[in-house]
């Protein structure tokens, strides 16, 4: 059975958000079309406490961007985004939400971050997701979303890692870039890994 899995598809992660991707929005009319052709959709949701330990607020000597340690790991230094609860971290406002059938909620643990929709940074706890997929007979994923660079790919390495098979849907993802050439590298680490791309369908 195959599931269309969305990734942090939220208006901090679109143009005047907290942690604006460069053109996120224009994927969502690309997956409201998507959504219909599939019997399931979940969707992943970036769900921090307003304390979250990658927040710059909780960091003044540092910046964006640089990296820190969080409890063991090295943790690149964010704005603050997604806390739960707040506008910004619901579903983009024009995004189809009633497709929507399974919801799962990361990054909720103040002291470790979860750019995976499966496991956080440190694989020390699962979400759901995997739980989720296999009771529904889930084995091929097709995903889209926000970031290229940073959930999208740890969510795609982590499926295919868990042996599923998973489709790139290149025409709706979009990466923060924080260094040029980011979201590039992201594509080709994930297609050695065994994801498989489509073109520029445009559907
Ligand atoms: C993300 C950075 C921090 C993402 C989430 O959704 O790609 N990136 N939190
Ligand atoms: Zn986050």
């Amino acid at each position: 059975m195959k599931a269309l899995l969305l990734i942090d598809i939220q208006n901090d992660f679109l143009p005047g958000g907290a942690l604006a991707v460069a053109d996120g929005d224009e994927i969502v009319p690309i997956v409201n079309r998507w959504m219909s052709e599939f019997e399931f959709v979940v969707a992943t949701q970036d769900w921090h406490p307003a304390d979250h330990g990658s927040f710059v607020s909780q960091h003044a000597a540092n910046h964006v961007g640089e990296i820190i340690r969080l409890d063991g790991l090295d943790q690149i230094v964010w704005p603050d985004h997604c806390v739960q609860g707040s506008q910004g971290a619901e579903f983009a406002s024009g995004l189809n939400v009633q497709g929507i059938h399974h919801v799962v909620q990361k990054g909720t643990d103040r002291l470790i971050d979860s750019y995976s929709g499966f496991f956080d940074n440190a694989r020390r706890k699962a979400t759901n997701l995997e739980a989720y997929l296999r009771n529904h007979d889930v084995d091929e994923l097709h995903v889209m979303g926000l970031a290229t660079d940073y959930c999208v790919k740890f969510t795609v390495l982590d499926a295919l890692d868990l042996g599923f098979k998973v489709t790139l849907h290149t025409e709706g993802i979009r990466g923060v870039e924080l260094n040029a050439g980011d979201c590039a590298l992201a594509i080709e680490e994930m297609k050695s890994a065994g994801a498989l791309m489509t073109q520029e369908i445009t559907k």
